[in-house]
């Protein structure tokens, strides 16, 4: 069925009119002023709302295997989660298990995403850059519609790679038209001050960011930028959280450099003070990298104004804090006696739109076309998805939020559609709220009404990545 939305005010990353968008057969077919449809159609009354398109959430971990732990959002439930708080398409990572081949990491991933109510697409992790996997990255490129890789400079022994294997991985995403995605912390050097605390028979949660220093970012942020230099490839920087890493990405950004880089809402709203919470309650806030002391966070709004970040991603990595109902493999309660087996990662997928508007719009000034530039339109650009997805025009995807830019709300884990039993910001006050979204011109959000379905997600083939 044909859908209208009327009287909205459309706002892109650099439009802002007020006109009714006509979608049809999922796709916007004729945006104007005062359309007449039949009676045949749908019709969704946006005064007084402001239009986006669908939010793009870049980073997330769905019903994904960590060597401790797994997430506990299913496709199913962390996308109808991202749907409620107004994004409707995400790029979730694909990490194969050890020994196993990219192909077939990207197979079993597709058998879970398959109850996605919102559109995915996969960037995939490399464990390795062996000759079989340099060549499977070009299939994943030309066949399979995955076109950026993920690459850890952390984590030695599990999903580390050395200088030279991030060079020759970056290498081929670059020849082939892909972007390389990098977690830039010195893992050597990390896993150094983790073993010496664990030693020492420190335990507390705060140890974890204790032994993540932002120094240590900022080296490996500068050292993924000179290799993605020497390789040739476009790099994006995940879940930036450090002056020092923001100064080696604006550094390269002023060479000309094709560097690009993300933050996410938890680096921007909270700070270390967290993790000063009373018992195990700051095993919460265990993400990687950790939260950062105060400073950090007045860089990275500077990033955002100057672009010099791109992108707001959530990294939605759900872990329960308690072990019930859901048991041990999937709770944050497995670090109870040691900082250093804590899972590593937060909830996040729900609250990023509402968030980042009233911190970007509503508190720091920013233009509402930046707020959607960086929650949609960026992302869709730099990963191969514009301007089916990021955007509002003629042939677009019928992804649309209709927004209340006045109503104020409170945060509440209780609220949420995410499995996770807790959100890193309870009790806290935002303006601007999400009241209805709609993916390929169906409404499946109305309010606090579910009218979605498991399963309605597409998956996305993406096109070249990297091209912003
Ligand atoms: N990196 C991520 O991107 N997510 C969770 C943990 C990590 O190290
Ligand atoms: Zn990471
Ligand atoms: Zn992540």
């Amino acid at each position: 069925m044909a859908m209208l939305i009327r009287n909205g005010r459309i706002v892109t990353a650099v439009d802002d009119y007020a006109a009714d968008i006509l979608v049809d057969k999922g796709r916007i077919c004729t945006i104007g002023e005062h359309l007449t449809v039949g009676g045949d159609v749908e019709v969704h009354n946006a005064n007084g709302l402001l239009v986006f398109p669908g939010g793009v959430d870049v980073h997330t971990h769905l019903d994904s295997a960590t060597p401790t732990a797994h997430t506990i959002d299913t496709f199913g439930s962390g996308t109808r989660a991202a749907a409620f708080g107004g994004t409707t398409t995400l790029v979730d990572f694909c990490t194969p298990v050890a020994g196993e081949s990219t192909l077939k990491g990207l197979e079993d991933w597709h058998r879970r995403r398959e109850s996605a109510c919102v559109d995915v697409g996969a960037h995939m992790t490399l464990l390795d850059a062996d000759q079989g996997t340099l060549e499977d990255m070009k299939t994943l490129i030309r066949s399979e519609g995955v076109s950026s890789f993920k690459l850890f400079m952390a984590y030695p022994g599990a999903l580390m790679l050395d200088d030279g294997a991030l060079f020759k991985a970056m290498r081929v995403a670059g020849a082939n038209g892909a972007m390389t995605c990098v977690h830039a912390e010195n893992g050597a050097v990390i896993d150094v001050l983790v073993q010496e605390a664990v030693a020492q028979g420190l335990k507390a949660p705060r140890y974890h960011a204790l032994t993540r220093p932002p120094i240590m970012e900022g080296e490996a942020t500068h050292r993924a930028i000179r290799l993605a230099e020497l390789a040739a490839t476009p790099l994006y920087i995940v879940h930036l959280s450090a002056a020092q890493a923001l100064a080696a990405v604006t550094e390269a950004r002023d060479r000309g450099i094709a560097v690009h880089a993300e933050t996410c809402p938890h680096y921007l709203f909270l700070n270390a003070e967290e993790y000063a919470r009373p018992g195990f309650e700051a095993a919460k806030y265990v993400m990687t990298p950790p939260l950062r002391e105060d400073g950090h966070q007045q860089q990275l709004w500077r990033g955002l104004k100057t672009d010099d970040l791109q992108v707001v991603s959530t990294d939605h990595c759900p872990f329960c804090f308690n072990e019930q109902p859901y048991g041990l493999q999937f709770s944050k309660q497995q670090g109870s006696d040691s900082f250093s087996r804590i899972p590593n990662g937060a909830p996040g997928v729900e609250t990023r739109m509402s968030l980042v508007y009233d911190g970007a719009v509503v508190k720091h000034g920013m233009s509402v076309n930046r707020f959607v530039e960086i929650t949609a339109t960026a992302p869709a650009k730099l990963f191969g998805l514009f301007p089916k997805k990021g955007t509002i025009a003629v042939g677009s995807d019928g992804d649309l939020v209709l927004f209340d830019p006045a109503e104020r709300w409170t945060i509440r884990a209780t609220e949420h559609h995410s499995r996770v039993d807790y959100t890193l910001f309870e009790g806290r006050e935002v303006t601007g709220r999400v009241k209805k979204v709609f993916v390929r011109g169906q409404c499946i959000v109305d309010g606090t009404r579910w009218l979605g379905r498991e399963g309605m997600g597409q998956y996305l083939r993406r096109g070249e990545s990297g091209r912003a």
